[in-house]
Formats: C-alpha cells, structure tokens, sequence
C-alpha cells in the first residue's frame, strides 16, 4: 500500500507563521509529512512555482436563511459549498438562526438537515439567538456549547432578531460560564428605524437611501454599547463586519484598555462605496449592493486597511448572504421597488474573497502571505475553535490546502462563478492571484474553476472553546 495518498510536491508552504518549500504528504485526509522530495504516493500534484496555503476558513457566510416573507436565499448547502470550493476554500462557518418562538435545539437539526449530504467541503454551525427566552438561557444554549457549536451571534437591530439590552448581556452571560464566543451585529435598532422613517417620508425610498438610513454613527454607537456589555459581563466580544472608520476606533479603544474585543471585516468594506448604491441613476440596480453595514467612503476603506496592517483585525470574512438580483423573491422583491427597507440585506461573495483580499493586499503589497493567510484561514480556526486541525499546514491537521497562483491575473465575472446569486458585486473586478486547486481533508475538491468532489464529503464539526477564551490567549 502507498505510503501517502497524496503528495503535493514542489510547492511553496506558507503559513501564518512559516514558510518553506517542500511536499506535503496526505494519509487518510491528514497531513502525515512535511518534507523535501516525498515518494510513494497513489497520486502526485506538481505544485511548482505555486504556493500551497492552508484552506480558507471563512467563519462568516449564511446559507439557506430564513430572509421574510416571499424571499429565499440565493444558495443551499450544495451551491454555497460548491462556490466555497472553487473560491480556494475547505471550511465554512454558517449560521442556525433561531426564528421567534423556536427552540434552539430544533433550530439547530433543521439546519443539519439542509446540510446533510450536500456539503463539499466542512461546515460547522454558529447559532443566531433570537429568542433569548429562560428555557435557551438555562437549558438549550449551555447544551449546545457542551455539544460543540462555541460561538453565537446577537444582533442589535431587525425587528425579527434585535436583543434588548437585558437580553444581550443575559446572552453574554450565559457565554462568559459556558466558555463560548459571542458575535455581535452592531448597528442600533432605534436610530436606525428613525433614520429610515425620516428618509421615507422625505420619499427618499430608492435602494440610494439604504446607507445614509445606516451611517456611521449608527454603527460606532452600537459597537461602543456592545463592548461595553461585554466589559460588564467580562466576557470577550467579536464585532462582525466591522465597515466604518468610527466603529473601528471603538474597538481600538477598546483593546487599548486590554478587553478582549475582536473584529472582523469583509471585502466589501474595502471595494465598494456608498455610491455603488446609487446604481445607474438611483434605479433598482443600486439594491445589488445592499448590505449591513452598508459600504461607505474611500476614507472608510483606508481605515479599515490602516486596522488590518495594524493587527485591528482577527479575521477577514466574506458575509456571503446571497440572493438573486432579477427575481420577484430576491433584490427585485415586488415591495423592495417601494422601500429601500424591504431589499433583501446581503451581497454574495463565498467565492470572491480570496482573490479579493489577495490581490487588494498581497498582490499590492499592503500585506504579507503570511498575514493573508492568518487572517484568512488560520486566525479563524483560532477563534472559532478548530486548531489546529484547521487554519494550518501541520502534520497531524486536516488536509486542507489551497494551490495558489500568486501571478494569474484573472477578472471576475458572473459567468465563472458557482455560487447561486445570478450578479456578483465584483462584475469586472480584475485581480492578480487565484486559487487553481483546493484539497479539502485530502480529496481534491476543485480544480481550474471546475469541481471534482461530491457533495457529501463535506462533514459538519464540533467545535472547541475560542481562542479567546483560553488562558494567556
Ligand atoms: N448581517 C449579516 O451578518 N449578514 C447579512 C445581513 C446582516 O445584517
Ligand atoms: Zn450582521
Ligand atoms: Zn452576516
């Protein structure tokens, strides 16, 4: 029998700390060797002149969410995956949102049944909670935590999901005892609703008005509050989708004064503007860009890179919460021509990421290989509980490896794209740098922008306790 199912050989290993070039010996989906001119492999992969980076592990992507009445998310397990893949990554961190009046513990099986048997690469549940009733507080949540889902997002704003201030630091609470992460969106629903109700009465209802109905001191309020929550708990906080200069001062603020308080942003923080909203002439097509936290200003941008060289920033997510732009149950939802407010919240992006955020970075020298691929991969296995058999080229890990061309230039289009959305925000977006294999657990999963797995390889995983939690973190 051969003494490596696969060897990758040749290649530059990078990794958030090292790198080196030697082979990459796979057994059984692990990584068994580490060395220079391997032999006895059944299948060999030439990675000369390409670097072999750890699989990206994008911790922030909604698959198959409940999105209100008449609207569906533009992807399922299957084409999310699929799309994950082929953007160069091997695992994928969805969430399980609680919709009001369920339980947790139902919320959580649903999910797993979208999932089972669909998945090409690995997954592993966030829990969103909604309803943060006694029986979640005291039973349900201190359940799943023991059961491996160590993280749970809490938002401050939607009718449908925002926590009072009681219920988040009750939330906090139960994840301070239980040892579990607490994700938090960061926009105030107060401020926010009055912003949009003065907009629609000025009839300014164009998707345009999605971001000025959210701005900035919108989102630094809500950041300081959650911090501040977090600080009285005395419990470590992550700040998802952190978009503005001024919220990322709270959180400089805040680990100035040593609080554990993390943050995440994504690619469109630093590609697109408030202006991409206005569309043509303020017309439908702006609700293409519609997300919360709305993109802002080319000032905005340069904060957030200053944050991500500076080490502000843990991870680099995409967000992707996808829905279709041309479709009566996506952006072009019969009320969402009404009302801003009603243009389903999201932009897909599971699969652009990586060029994204290589070629605005590494490729223009803002950032190293080995800060790609800490805050790609690596920093995300970290806080969410998968190292080190994630987020590293290590023996004994999981067999994740992306093959990267450093020098193909490539411009993104809809057309070679995987995921279910029928636009991407990117359209024309010319990078240098693309994923051209991904080995998830050892199977070749995607290859030259064509999938070679099968849906079911992908598992769902228990996680451990954060980074963040752990003494001396
Ligand atoms: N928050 C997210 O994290 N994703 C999509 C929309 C939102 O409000
Ligand atoms: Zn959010
Ligand atoms: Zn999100």
């Amino acid at each position: 029998m051969a003494e490596f199912d696969l060897v990758v050989a040749g290649g530059e290993v990078i990794t958030a700390s090292d790198r080196a070039r030697c082979d990459v010996g796979v057994k059984d989906g692990r990584i068994t060797a580490l060395a220079e001119g391997l032999t006895g492999a059944a299948r060999t992969i030439d990675a000369a002149g390409l670097w072999v980076l750890p699989g990206g592990v994008d911790s922030h992507v909604h698959i198959a969410q409940p999105s209100g009445p008449g609207i569906t998310m533009a992807d399922d397990f299957a084409s999310a995956t699929a799309a994950a893949a082929c953007g160069g990554n091997t695992t994928v961190m969805p969430f399980a949102l609680q919709e009001r009046g369920h339980g947790l513990r139902e919320t959580v099986e649903a999910y797993h049944a979208k999932a089972k048997g669909n998945c090409r690469i690995d997954v592993s549940f966030h829990l969103i909670i909604s309803d943060a009733t006694p029986a979640v507080l005291g039973q349900e949540l201190p359940a799943l935590v023991k059961a491996g889902y160590t993280s749970f997002k809490v938002f401050m704003t939607y009718d449908d999901l925002v926590l009072d201030d009681r219920s988040l630091l009750e939330v906090m609470d139960v994840a301070r005892r239980e040892r579990a992460l607490v994700m938090v969106h960061a926009e105030g629903y107060d401020s926010l609703k009055f912003m949009t109700e003065r907009l629609e009465a000025e009839g300014k209802t164009a998707p345009y008005w999605h971001g000025p109905s959210r701005p900035d001191v919108i989102e630094r309020e809500a950041t300081h509050r959650a911090v501040s929550h977090a600080q009285l708990v005395g419990t470590p906080l992550m700040v998802v989708h952190v978009s503005s200069r001024a919220a990322m001062e709270q959180i400089q603020w805040a680990k100035a004064q040593g609080l554990p308080v993390f943050a995440e942003t994504c690619p469109q923080y630093l590609t697109l503007t408030a202006d991409d909203l206005r569309g043509l002439e303020m017309d439908m097509t702006g609700a293409k860009y519609v997300c919360s936290p709305p993109p802002r200003t080319t000032d905005d941008q340069a904060a957030i890179w200053a944050g991500i060289e500076q080490g502000v920033f843990t991870t680099f997510s995409s967000d992707h919460a996808p829905f279709r732009y041309d479709d009566v149950e996506g952006k072009l939802n019969p009320k969402a021509r009404t009302s801003f407010r009603w243009v389903p919240n999201g932009l897909p992006g599971i699969e652009t990421r990586l060029p994204i955020f290589f070629s605005e970075g590494v490729s223009k020298g803002r950032i190293s290989p080995e800060q790609f691929v800490a805050l790609t991969a690596t920093n995300h296995a970290r806080m969410y509980g998968l190292y080190p058999k994630k987020g590293t080229i290590a023996v004994g890990a999981d067999a994740d490896l992306t093959l990267w061309d450093p020098h193909r230039r490539e411009t993104i289009r809809q057309e070679i794209l995987h995921h279910g959305a029928d636009y991407t925000p990117w359209e024309g977006f010319a990078v240098t740098g693309w994923p051209v294999v991904t080995i998830a657990r050892g199977e070749v999963v995607a290859e030259a922008g064509r999938l070679t797995g099968t849906p079911g390889h992908g598992t769902h995983l228990a996680r451990g306790v954060s980074s963040a939690l752990r003494a001396g973190a």
